[in-house]
């Protein structure tokens, strides 16, 4: 037979496919749904190889699912609103939504080069003012429900970009594009209530099984739940100079160690802290210091590497539990945002007091012992215990476990009554806090609403939306295009008609990609957000996605499905019932001996084997294999692959040898090897039509080689199905390898005797269950083979190969065991177990040895599958 060119069939398939409409998804049809989903790109220009993997994945599961009978969806969209586009814009002077949507146009051709089973009917981009007006609709409701509101808050200022940046955007202190030490600035924004939802965000992770238990945890640790106590000190001052003259009578903090509160050295509040506010206001060199703190990030993680910074306020509280006065700081670790924004700070069992005590020279009385340690031996000079252990040095709480300490701390508290409140008050706090969705950018979804100055933020009238982008905008200062403009801005107030300002800034894009998925749901055309076309298709089955993601991306969706759902939306809680993370692809880089990185196609081998530049020779070194990305040259295009091997190849290799959720490398030899096995299954099929050339109904009876091939044959269908519903690619492509070893085996012996009518039955039967199974994997090569073997319409439209289940029984067999013609026994061995390993499992039986007396045998007939016959 000849070669299977993936060249010319890919594209003949591919057009057929789209001609004939087949993967566009209704909503009326009756069939079970099924809704697989790969996280939509973010349009940065040209993809590689290395992007294709989890659609890749996705589309096998598509496949999978429509050949087992499901009405599945599987779209496509773009995720098409962000910086890059700005920043593009800058370098090329071109706009952001041009750069934007050509990069739309070659991503979506390089898509389609690789096969996918898309619906592109329904592709969305969420720049388009049909889908970014609904989400300005979303925003007034949830500002109507009290799910949006305003406020002055601390950001990350990254003084050269001219934006806020959320702190994943701020990277060792500097802004993760312009490389900027960043700032905090206060401004007023706009937020999304999550913290409210922290519990039943939280509570929700239990009720998602088929997530990886890593991600449920990196959100649970977001989350952060923890349980602790509001303690109030009073402040003891004897109002010193200098001091204002309304000071507040006490400090409220919150801590989850009132256990170690007889361990106390000071108190700290937050730089933003009411309390250090007004006392700044008199105290310059507190104002300087505050000033100081300001610089860098808002993150904890920021905040916590930073050096520990305090100032000595000169003010006292007195102990609740009549331990000595404690000084009051301001310190640069104490955030505002979490808890009361103060806290005591017990140095032997905490490492951030610790610093703090060191460098200030406080007190450091260790109050927990570790278990089996000898208080006198016991030190904390060298560094704070922060595990379990007993009480001491705490008076009334001596001797008590740490739980039982902070039990009985928090009780004598909550009895102890100032003023007319408790002292100590149990509380719950979350680490998860309000999401800011302002950005001071153009190239994202604007904010609804127009400022007045009489009436405050108003919404835009219903009426007035969307609001549109204005497309006449310049790049040519740093800042926001929109404050610039000339006209956008200026428009009248919506409730009293004086001269207004509208909003300029734009939404965080992780708004746009927080309901996208639903967006897919209705039919184009029709409304972005139909309650019954959600509810018909969501939650997403199968989710696909980088553990990048693992946080922010999921957590926002699963808020904004909530959210929707309270306001009556939709009708679902959780978005994502299955979720799958998968590995990179990584690959070698290169560079030449000038330190430039060069393009794998730039390298060959010389006649040594030595990595040389191709047309110079020029040396070459190689590097480890890394993730595929363009700074560093180790990409490979999806043209090349399709170009040299066909996209199945590539579609094969990305599925192969590693699972899913690891790292695959992207080798030479293993695109190869990829190509090989497609030509295999090719000529196997080949092969089976000129042995078996006519299609014949099924026999009654089967020899035992054809037995044997349908046997193999339907335990494939049956477990590639169970691997690919559980995402273990690799596990069966392995399968589909070792079938194709027994299918060549069975060829071979057919080719040397006779093809009897049940063994040409069982070897078309084979043929077209490869050919089946591996549809979803490489389904041009599926369809063409469909074509050899004489089967009428598409792989892509037919059903997975129909698995018999009697097919699938053990495969061990019962042989009875005759002595001399006489029935004395039996044997269970392998059905496949060659007469030698039968006979030398018999003559290991007892009853052989009893019955034969200690004699050898004279002969063992061993009929496979059948019976035993022992001549003594
Ligand atoms: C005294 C103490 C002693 C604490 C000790 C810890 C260890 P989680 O578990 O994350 O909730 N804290 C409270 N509010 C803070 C704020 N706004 N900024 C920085 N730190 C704050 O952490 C709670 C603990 O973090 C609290 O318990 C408090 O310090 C500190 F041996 O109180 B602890
Ligand atoms: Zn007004």
């Amino acid at each position: 037979t000849e070669r299977y060119n993936a060249r010319e069939a890919e594209p003949r398939w591919q057009k057929i496919w789209d001609e004939r409409g087949i993967y566009r998804t209704r909503n009326d049809d009756p069939r079970p749904k099924y809704y697989v989903l790969e996280m939509f790109p973010y349009p940065s220009g040209r993809i590689h190889i290395g992007h294709g993997r989890n659609y890749v994945m996705g589309d096998v599961v598509a496949r999978f699912k429509r050949m087992k009978g499901f009405n599945v969806l599987h779209p496509m969209g773009w995720d098409a609103f962000g910086l890059p586009a700005e920043n593009a814009a800058i370098e090329r002077r071109t706009h952001p939504g041009k750069w934007t949507y050509e990069n739309i146009a070659t991503m979506r051709e390089q898509l389609k080069l690789l096969g996918l089973s898309l619906d592109w009917s329904r592709e969305i981009a969420t720049c388009d003012p049909s889908y970014y007006g609904e989400q300005q609709r979303i925003f007034l409701e949830f500002l109507k429900g009290g799910f949006a509101y305003r406020r002055e808050s601390e950001v990350n200022w990254d003084p050269v970009d001219n934006t806020v940046l959320a702190n994943e955007q701020v990277i060792d202190g500097r802004g993760w594009r312009s490389g900027a030490l960043v700032e905090r600035r206060k401004l007023a924004q706009w937020f999304f209530r999550i913290s409210d939802a922290s519990e039943e965000l939280l509570a929700g992770l239990d009720t998602l099984e088929r997530w990886p238990d890593k991600v449920r945890l990196m959100q649970r640790n977001w989350i952060g739940r923890s349980e602790g106590l509001h303690v109030r000190f009073v402040l003891d001052h004897t109002p010193a100079e200098g001091l204002p003259e309304a000071l507040p009578a006490e400090i409220k903090v919150y801590t989850t160690r009132p256990d170690t509160l007889f361990g106390a050295s000071f108190l700290a509040l937050s730089p933003s802290h009411p309390l250090t506010e007004q006392l700044a206001a008199t105290n310059p060199a507190l104002a300087t210091f505050v000033e100081e703190c300001r610089r860098g990030g808002t993150s904890t993680a920021e905040i916590e590497t930073q050096e520990k910074m305090g100032y000595d306020t000169g003010l006292k509280v007195r102990h609740p539990l009549d331990g000595p006065d404690l000084p009051v700081y301001v310190a640069n670790f104490v955030l505002m945002e979490y808890g009361t924004g103060a806290i005591f700070g017990c140095p032997a069992h905490d490492q951030r007091d610790f610093d703090f005590a060191t460098k200030y020279d406080l007190p450091i009385t260790p109050v927990v012992l570790p278990p089996d340690v000898d208080p006198a031996s016991f030190s904390v000079a060298d560094g704070p215990y922060e595990g379990e252990g007993t009480l001491f040095n705490s008076r009334l709480l001596d001797g008590l476990t740490v739980p039982a300490a902070k039990e009985k701390v928090a009780l004598a508290l909550e009895n102890q009554i100032l003023g007319n409140a408790p002292v100590g008050e149990r509380a719950v706090n979350y680490r998860l806090r309000d999401w800011g969705i302002s950005r001071q950018r153009y190239w994202g979804c604007p904010i609804p609403i127009i400022h007045c100055d009489t009436c405050g933020p108003v919404p835009v009238p219903e009426d007035q939306l969307p609001v549109r982008l204005p497309d006449d905008v310049s790049f040519d200062q740093p800042g926001n295009p929109l404050d610039r403009h000339p006209s956008w801005k200026h428009v009248n107030c919506p409730q009293c008609g004086a001269g207004a300002r509208r909003e300029t800034d734009t939404m965080d894009t992780f708004v746009d990609s927080s309901w996208y998925f639903a967006r897919f749901a209705s039919e184009p055309g029709s409304d972005p957000l139909q309650k019954q076309a959600a509810d018909q298709w969501l939650p997403v089955d199968q989710y696909i996605g980088g553990v990048e993601h693992a946080i922010l991306h999921l957590l926002y969706s699963r808020f904004f499905i909530r959210t929707l759902n309270k306001l009556g939306r939709v009708s679902l809680k959780e978005p994502f019932a299955g979720l799958f993370t998968q590995g990179m692809i990584v690959h070698e880089t290169y560079k030449d001996t000038e330190g430039r990185w060069l393009f794998p196609e730039e390298v060959e081998r010389d006649g040594e084997g030595r990595p040389v530049k191709v047309g110079t020779g020029e040396p070459v070194t190689i590097g480890l294999p890394e993730k595929m990305s363009k700074s560093k040259k180790n990409v490979v295009p999806p043209e090349i692959v399709a170009d040299t091997y066909g996209v199945d190849c590539a579609r094969w290799f990305m599925l192969a040898d590693t699972p899913p959720e690891r790292d695959s490398e992207w080798t030479s030899a293993g695109i190869e090897g990829a190509w090989r096995f497609v030509q295999r299954i090719w000529r196997l099929v080949g092969d089976a039509v000129v042995l078996a050339p006519d299609e014949i109904d099924r026999p009654v009876d089967f020899g035992a080689e054809s037995l044997a091939l349908r046997r193999s044959a339907h335990k494939l269908a049956a477990q590639v199905a169970e691997d690919v519903e559980r995402l273990r690619f690799n596990v069966a492509v392995a399968r589909v390898h070792a079938f194709a070893n027994v299918f060549n085996d069975a060829l071979a012996a057919a080719r040397k005797g006779d093809v009897t009518p049940d063994l040409a039955f069982a070897l078309r039967e084979a043929a077209t269950f490869l050919v089946g199974v591996v549809a979803p994997m490489v389904p041009h090569l599926a369809e063409e083979c469909w074509q050899v073997l004489g089967r009428a319409g598409l792989i892509a439209e037919a059903a997975w190969p129909a698995v018999d289940p009697d097919l699938l029984a053990e495969d061990s067999v019962t042989l009875p065991i005759q002595i001399n013609g006489k029935r004395r026994g039996e044997i269970v061995v392998a059905r496949d177990a060659s007469p030698a390993e039968v006979e030398k499992a018999v003559l290991a039986l007892d009853l052989i040895a009893q019955a034969l007396d200690g004699r050898a045998p004279k002969r063992i007939i061993v009929v496979p599958q059948r019976i035993v016959n022992v001549v003594a």
